[in-house]
């Protein structure tokens, strides 16, 4: 889109100076994201951001749970007398329309936000920068663990339930949309082989053993913020805020932050479970959350990393089996390089199991 037009849409919204420059931003495989610079310098900057409503279909739900969930957020940090709250939660910047999102001539949806300035986020992360993610992702969870009112809206509906995930994954191998099934056969086998296994959650909760609580449901490790000494700022990327598993948060921060290859690695080899990482985030991640779990659910927390992994692996292939209708894609076989990739993290997983339940176990001494 030209800047021109962004800037139009820009306008809808009730901002501080007058807008410089508006330029793509991130990597998000969702969303459209700019970076807007605006003049004079005391003026706030923003991020511009067109969501996905094929994905996120109900839009005013969504950007009802952001406001919901980053309002009590920052009530909570002020009453702990944290300063500069504009840097260390999200805030949206209504439409001049009172809304919280603007709708184009198109039917785009558009939203905008501060944006957090000297912020650094990582593909890839030490363990002492881990270990901070752990803590924010941990005090996360226990702010919004007292939310009041209704529950929030499931903005994607079933989008960590795995049986659901693997009956769209069925499907696209019953459909076999575009051709892709007969060359990745070994892979689908792989895939139904863990299936049963990887469910055991969906029957917990049934039994009524594991709750449901409010998770982030994408901590990837460049959702998470920092600044330049290496302290978390800001938890981000707040569309898929609903109720879920702790594990599933806990797992897919070590999916990607633990993982010493790239999430779409073409080099299988460069792919392993770093179990620094892997240590130092749990450390951190219990010594927020151990007061409110559940037995059960820092039993599962080691399993959480298998399926989250599991779950990717089982999402990007059934996107390449539909002929890449999901992801943004970046080369004609990217969703393929991704289910490999995250089917040799996930096998690595598998040799250190063990390993990784004791390293739990003992955090939690
Ligand atoms: C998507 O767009 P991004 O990178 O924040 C996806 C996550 C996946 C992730 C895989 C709404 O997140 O669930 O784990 O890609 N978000 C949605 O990298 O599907
Ligand atoms: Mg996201």
């Amino acid at each position: 889109m030209e800047e021109y037009q962004l800037k139009s849409i820009i306008d809808r919204f009730d901002t501080e100076g007058t807008v410089k420059s508006v330029a793509p931003l991130g990597a998000g495989h969702i969303n459209d994201s700019y970076k807007v610079l605006t003049t004079p310098d005391s003026a706030a900057d923003y991020v511009l951001q067109r969501i996905n409503h094929h994905i996120f279909r109900n839009v005013e739900a969504l950007q009802n749970n952001i406001f919901r969930v980053t309002e009590h957020i920052r009530k909570k940090l002020s009453e702990r007398g944290v300063a500069n709250l504009q840097d260390r939660v999200l805030q949206l910047i209504p439409a001049k329309n009172g809304k919280l999102f603007y709708r184009d001539e198109d039917g785009n949806y558009w939203r905008l936000l501060y944006f957090i300035p000297n912020s650094i986020s990582y593909e890839e992360v030490t363990p002492a920068l881990s270990e901070q993610a752990g803590l924010a992702f941990g005090d996360f969870q226990s702010m919004l663990a007292d939310l009041p009112g209704e529950p929030l809206a499931e903005t994607i509906p079933n989008f960590h339930n795995m049986e659901s995930r693997l009956a769209t994954f069925r499907q696209a191998v019953k459909d076999n949309k575009a051709q892709r099934l007969q060359k990745t056969q070994q892979m689908a086998d792989e895939i139904e082989k863990r299936a049963e296994e990887m469910c055991l959650p969906e029957r917990l909760h049934r039994e009524g053993q594991l709750p449901k609580r409010i998770n982030h449901c994408d901590t990837k490790v460049n959702n998470v913020l920092f600044d330049k000494s290496g302290n978390v700022l800001c938890v981000v990327d707040l569309d898929t805020v609903m109720p879920g598993y702790v594990l599933s948060d806990f797992g897919d921060f070590m999916r990607t932050g633990a993982n010493t290859g790239a999430e779409d690695d073409a080099n299988p080899d460069n792919i392993s479970l770093n179990m620094d990482i892997f240590k130092a985030y749990t450390k951190g991640y219990l010594a927020k959350a151990k007061s409110f779990l559940l037995p059960v659910e820092i039993d599962h927390l080691a399993f959480g990393a298998k399926l989250l992994t599991y779950m990717q692996t089982v999402r990007f292939f059934a996107d390449y089996l539909d002929g890449d209708l999901y992801y943004k894609i970046h080369s004609p076989e990217h969703n393929w390089i991704r289910t490999i990739a995250q089917f040799k993290l996930l096998q690595d997983m598998e040799n250190k199991y063990d390993l990784m339940r004791k390293t739990v176990a003992d955090a939690i001494k």
